[in-house]
């Protein structure tokens, strides 16, 4: 061995009993390591204008568009009446011009335009669209990975929806860096509706959840694993979300599901708590929260042992709770700060009380993002917190005797970023991951 790769041995395995020092090492790690983003709604390229990009998209993204309706009276179908351009407009012109752009989704924005070394206090839009018009896509694409250290993210696939399916029956291959995940809401969410649609689609089924009923649903969900090779199958719930159950969607998961998830080997991953359409007239802005019962997801654990389940709550109210339920199940993955939990402070208090709880064996973040560039400030915002709260805990550790070594926080980091999501949709491949990052120097 070289002098400088013993020394470099020996600096991985130094233990860092000085506070600024190890601060500024676990910043450096987790601003370094690669994160495999588990949840957004993003699209690789191959789905061509299923893809959002750019300037216009950013500042009309949901989150925007219902902080809009605080800082002006313009009615909402006025709004919904504009183009995009002039709703892109009317956003930058009100949260970011007459107001300061202090929220979490406005000071995004200013996060991807000072990235890109655009004018964060400009008066207009027009220098942030010309340098959007003017990038080649798949130029913006790989800087946009680079920018997020972002190695991988898994898509939302819904294989209801007529755009998607062309291109998955196209057989077109997909960029390496998109993973796919099953989202089947209709079949648990709707099934009245989604029963009819199957029928018309050729399969065999009608509203009564007959044994016919369930085995053609069985029949429509193999044919997209085999077409989208998703990672996981996932659902969004509501807030009164309860299982057991006397209703189809209880049925469901049961006889369609579970078996699914069984014979596939793939983790079924819950979002609860969202209350669809609080304010209506606000559209794809108008989604509300509500507390949920951690309970429902403890007895689907308890009751299949044989299935790996991935579970974030949109309630703040829920996380402790939701720690204590993997705490008692192995087979239960905690994921992610979900939408209106993904602000600073409500992150920071969650992955506190994760680590305290759960030590590394979660999974911190994932972005939701909907539009490609805000991989770079959800994961930039992110991150910080992370890092502050893994601080945190190193210190404490420190306090009490022990302090940690570059390659310990290398191991927590990469664990927490890529191997506990590994690990659930893939056991053999994260043990083989794992098996490498160790054998390196
Ligand atoms: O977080 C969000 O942006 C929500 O609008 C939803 O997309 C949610 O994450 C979901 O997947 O249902
Ligand atoms: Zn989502």
């Amino acid at each position: 061995m070289t002098d400088s790769i013993i020394e470099n041995l020996s600096a991985q395995d130094a233990r860092l009993s000085d506070g600024p020092e190890l601060r500024r090492q676990v910043e450096e790690v987790v601003n370094r390591t690669a994160v495999i983003d588990v949840h957004t709604h993003l699209f690789a390229p191959e789905f061509g204008d299923m893809i959002l990009s750019g300037i216009d998209e950013l500042l009309t993204y949901h989150y925007l568009i219902a902080e809009l309706f605080r800082s002006t009276d313009i009615a909402p179908e006025r709004f919904w009446h504009k183009s995009k351009t002039e709703q892109a407009d009317l956003i930058w012109r009100t949260l970011f011009v007459e107001n300061t752009p202090l929220s979490e989704a406005a000071r995004g924005v200013v996060t991807v335009l000072n990235a890109f070394g655009l004018d964060t206090a400009a008066s207009d839009l027009a220098e942030a669209r010309d340098f959007f018009r003017s990038q080649n896509f798949s130029e913006r694409l790989d800087r946009v990975f680079d920018l997020a250290r972002v190695s991988g993210v898994v898509m939302t696939n819904d294989p209801f929806d007529a755009r998607e399916a062309k291109v998955w029956e196209s057989g077109a291959g997909i960029d390496k860096r998109f993973h796919a995940a099953l989202r089947i809401d209709p079949l648990l969410n709707d099934w009245q509706n989604t029963s009819a649609k199957l029928s018309s689609l050729g399969y065999r089924v009608d509203a009564s959840l007959s044994d016919e009923a369930m085995s053609e649903a069985r029949r429509f969900l193999d044919k997209w694993i085999a077409r989208m090779k998703p990672l996981y199958m996932a659902v969004s719930l509501p807030d009164d979300f309860k299982f057991p159950d006397s209703d189809a969607r209880d049925r469901v998961i049961r006889e369609l599901v579970l078996p699914t998830a069984r014979e596939h080997s793939l983790p079924f991953t819950m979002m609860i708590g969202v209350r669809r359409g609080v304010n209506p007239a606000l559209r794809g802005a108008g989604d509300g929260v509500g507390r949920a019962s951690v309970g429902a997801v403890e007895r689907l654990c308890a009751d299949n042992p044989d299935v790996r389940f991935m579970a974030t709550f949109l309630s703040r109210e829920n996380q402790h709770e939701l720690c204590v339920a993997a705490r008692k199940f192995g087979n239960l993955q905690p994921f992610g700060c979900w939408w209106f939990l993904n602000n600073p402070s409500i992150i920071s208090e969650i992955t506190r009380e994760r680590i305290e709880l759960l030590g590394t064996s979660f999974i911190p973040q994932h972005s939701d993002a909907c539009i490609l560039e805000q991989l770079i400030y959800k994961w930039q915002h992110s991150r910080r917190v992370i890092a502050e709260s893994l601080c945190e805990a190193y210190e404490r550790l420190l306090e009490s005797g022990r302090a940690v070594t570059r390659r310990e926080i290398e191991r927590d980091v990469r664990r927490v970023f890529s191997g506990n999501f590994l690990a659930q949709v893939s056991p053999a491949a994260a043990r083989a991951e794992e098996r490498k990052s160790l054998a390196q120097p």
